[in-house]
């Protein structure tokens, strides 16, 4: 696979006069210095795209310290005895100040930024190792931007290979389990074969992508896109561009996506849109129902053809009266809960009937895809941990009550189980007690044990082999590592060196869509 971020030659030009808030001296710096691998337009190239968007997660101070020193592991050289303190800063601005408008990312794009690196014809018809495809992990290393395929029963590293810069979200895979597709934050999607494990292909299909997922047939990828305003469609076979959907709402509001999920039973993926109070419902059958066009509920018998989208891909508005910008499903997917932008409670949607029927105690933001589904005294509920509170909500998903509010050592990202274990995990991410691992029995909703992977370092997000028997838990540190316990007796079975590893993906767990995990 092509090396995901490249170098950024260092020009010594003389010192361009510039100080913070010079925008022209600005942009005549970035494009002596960083243009040409980080793009004209700042939209990316060799190296990543530099757009506020993009850049969201790293503070202005690591920017000013990275362009300064350079990174460590990458190609990127460092400046500070090239330019001054001042232009350093300027070059930072520079980096944070959005564009005017929002670049186009067409067909055309897509098709050129294309690269096929084995051909899908000419793959191994079986497995090239003796690992057992259904209990593979993908590992995502953000320290360093690599990908380890872990064998889930040896624990031994089948192979590592670089990804494209900082890859987000939970890696997908094909039904039957081989494939592997990748997100990235620029909008790089990556195909790699877990049989003959090598790369398959990849596309750029957006210049900053919130996740992806594939449906249930094998057959599309769908790419939920921040920049642009776009969904796309892509074959699940080799990445092959199909359609790009503009999110524009009833109303004629284009908006940022996002999420996209995909809904097994319904044939359809479902979108959360972060501008609009609007859920998408987008069916890829291949005689899809006719959808009316706009409001759900406003349509007559014989309306004129127009009313409708016939689709391919049709899209179904689902007006809200919040915007819902987060969410997860109950395991038949007939219903999503997700938190209300108004932060002081959730929503539960039905798909059936297309609209809220009820409003859940759901306060602050839990990230995407953080929570689980699991039984609790005969009854389906749903546990959560909150981004901003030391707290896991337990909520009854037929009454839509609150259980419990479960009290943890810190705010927490991800919570994790398996049907195999009476357990559940949650991390705590946040706070001086982030280096802890909380363990929740799920028969009384009590933590039985608070596990330190690594005292003083980050430790987080959970997964758990194929049959239950051993959860993996990431140390986010570059001198992190992936703990393997032992899922009963809480006792460390192995520790495996990694550079500040975030998802862990078991294709089992995944391809099953298990309660405990994310989908
Ligand atoms: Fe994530 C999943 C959004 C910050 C690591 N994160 C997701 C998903 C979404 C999302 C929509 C679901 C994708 C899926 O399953 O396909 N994440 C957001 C945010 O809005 C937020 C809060 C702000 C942002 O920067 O976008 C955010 N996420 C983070 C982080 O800071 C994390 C910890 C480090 C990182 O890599 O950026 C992080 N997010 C993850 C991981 C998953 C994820 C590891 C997949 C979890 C899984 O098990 O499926």
């Amino acid at each position: 696979m092509r090396a995901p971020w490249l170098l950024l030659p260092l020009i010594l030009l003389a010192a361009i006069p510039a100080r913070a808030g010079d925008s022209s001296a600005a942009e005549q710096l970035y494009a002596t210095h960083c243009a040409d691998c980080h793009g004209a337009k700042r939209l990316g190239g060799m190296g990543p795209a530099l757009l506020p968007e993009n850049l969201g997660r790293v503070r202005p101070k690591k920017a000013f310290r990275a362009i300064s020193q350079g990174l460590p592991a990458t190609q990127m050289p460092g400046y500070a005895d090239t330019l001054s303190k001042g232009q350093i800063q300027a070059l930072v601005d520079h980096i944070y100040t959005p564009l005017a408008e929002i670049p186009p990312w067409d067909m055309a794009a897509m098709r050129t930024s294309r690269v096929i690196h084995n051909a899908p014809a000419g793959l191994p018809a079986k497995p090239v190792h003796n690992a057992d495809p259904m209990n593979l992990f993908t590992v995502v290393e953000i320290g360093d931007h690599h990908v380890t395929i872990l064998d889930g029963d040896t624990f031994e590293s089948l192979i590592r290979f670089p990804s494209r810069y900082a890859l987000h979200g939970g890696a997908k895979y094909s039904p039957d389990g081989r494939f592997v597709y990748l997100g990235s934050r620029d909008g790089w999607v990556s195909m790699f074969d877990m049989w003959s494990l090598k790369p398959v292909a990849e596309i750029r299909a957006g210049i900053n992508t919130r996740n992806i997922a594939v449906s249930s047939d094998g057959r599309y990828v769908m790419v939920a896109n921040v920049l642009p305003h776009t969904l796309v469609i892509l074959s699940a076979r080799d990445l092959a561009p199909i359609k790009v959907i503009p999110i524009v709402g009833v109303k004629g509001k284009s908006s940022r996506a996002s999420a996209v999920y995909n809904a097994p039973p319904r044939n359809s993926f479902i979108i959360a849109l972060k501008d609009i109070p609007e859920i998408w419902e987008i069916s890829y059958e291949d005689n899809p129902k006719p959808v009316p066009r706009g409001l759900v509920h406003n349509y007559q018998p014989g309306q004129e053809e127009g009313a409708f989208d016939r689709g391919p891909f049709p899209v179904r508005h689902i007006r809200l009266d919040d915007y819902l910008d987060d969410f997860f499903f109950d395991q038949d997917y007939v219903n999503l809960v997700g938190a209300a932008r108004n932060t002081r409670n959730g929503q539960v949607v039905n798909l059936r009937v297309g609209r809220k029927i009820a409003d859940i105690e759901l306060a602050g933001m839990p990230h995407l895809g953080s929570g689980i589904t699991f039984s609790y005294q005969g009854r389906p509920v749903l546990a959560t941990p909150h981004l901003k509170d030391g707290v896991i909500s337990v909520i009854d998903m037929t009454t839509w009550k609150t259980v419990k509010r479960i009290k943890t050592l810190g705010p927490g990202f991800f919570m994790r189980s398996h049907e195999n274990t009476p357990y559940a995990w949650v991390d705590v991410f946040f706070g001086p007690n982030r280096d802890v691992v909380h363990v929740i029995d799920k028969r009384t909703l009590e933590i039985v044990r608070t596990l330190k992977p690594a005292p003083g370092k980050t430790g987080g997000h959970v997964e758990f082999t194929a049959d239950g028997r051993y959860a993996l838990v990431s140390v986010w540190d570059m001198d992190g590592a992936l703990v393997i316990y032992d899922a009963a007796t809480f006792e460390e079975v192995k520790r495996i060196p990694m550079k500040k590893p975030s998802g862990k993906y078991n294709v089992h767990n995944k391809i099953t869509y298990s309660s405990g995990t994310s989908h």
